[in-house]
């Protein structure tokens, strides 16, 4: 999760987000040595009234500054296009969650097990027990097991909400007459926050998701004590 002043990233918890994480540190490499440049060619123009008079008209150089920007900008639309794509694959999942959006909880649907569902509120600021964090508890996690390709479909039952969690790099918009779908696989156990990240209403800010990424046989153990 998130601690107080950050400035960059949570830590990855799924091959998505390590993805998104070097593509973030590339492009800002990238731009960096844009703004240096840029920097010191300011500096230079502030402290010289030299003037290269080869410069004002030359075919070579507008070659250059023509291409060089193409060139970079390619360089970071093909990575782009790369992870935009690995996003968008569902292979083969070994489990559907459902969650819907509502005003202002989110509900899950586990529909390879009959009937196994919940609703999933945040924990009222006056109800937590110590060290539990604010805004961000729920009442009913998500449990998942980890190192499983899991397939979360999202629609919304009443207005537009956004089902984000951004240490799995997911953010998929709840539409409601949509499903949309996405998928996720955990590489290491934990409890992972997230929050609704459209806004939609009075609560938008109170309707937190908390998923609980556990080892297979301890999810099976859960999800037969549900039932
Ligand atoms: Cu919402």
């Amino acid at each position: 999760m998130a601690y107080p002043f950050q400035l960059g990233f949570q830590d990855a918890t799924s091959p998505i987000m390590e993805e998104l994480l070097h593509f973030h540190d590339h492009t800002l490499m990238i731009v960096f040595l844009i703004s240096s440049l840029v920097l010191y060619i300011i500096s230079l123009m502030l402290t010289t009234k030299l003037t290269h008079t080869s410069t004002m008209d030359a075919q070579e150089v507008e070659t250059i500054w023509t291409i060089l920007p193409a060139i970079i900008l390619i360089l970071i639309a093909l990575p782009s296009l790369r992870i935009l794509y690995m996003m968008d694959e569902i292979n083969s999942p070994s489990l559907t969650v459902k969650t819907m959006g509502h005003q202002w909880y989110w509900s899950y649907e586990y529909t390879d097990s009959e009937d196994l569902s919940f609703d999933s509120y945040m924990i009222p600021t006056q109800e937590l027990k110590p060290g539990e964090l604010r805004l961000l508890e729920v009442d009913n996690r998500v449990v998942l097991p980890m190192e499983v390709t899991i397939r979360v479909l999202i629609s919304s039952e009443d207005v537009l909400h956004s089902w984000a969690v951004p240490s799995l790099g997911l953010k998929t918009d709840a539409i409601p007459g949509r499903l949309n779908q996405t998928t996720l696989m955990g590489t290491r156990p934990g409890l992972y926050y997230g929050q609704c990240s459209e806004i939609c209403g009075s609560n938008h800010s109170f309707m937190p998701i908390v998923l609980e990424l556990v080892p297979l046989a301890y999810f099976e153990k859960w999800s037969a004590s549900m039932l």
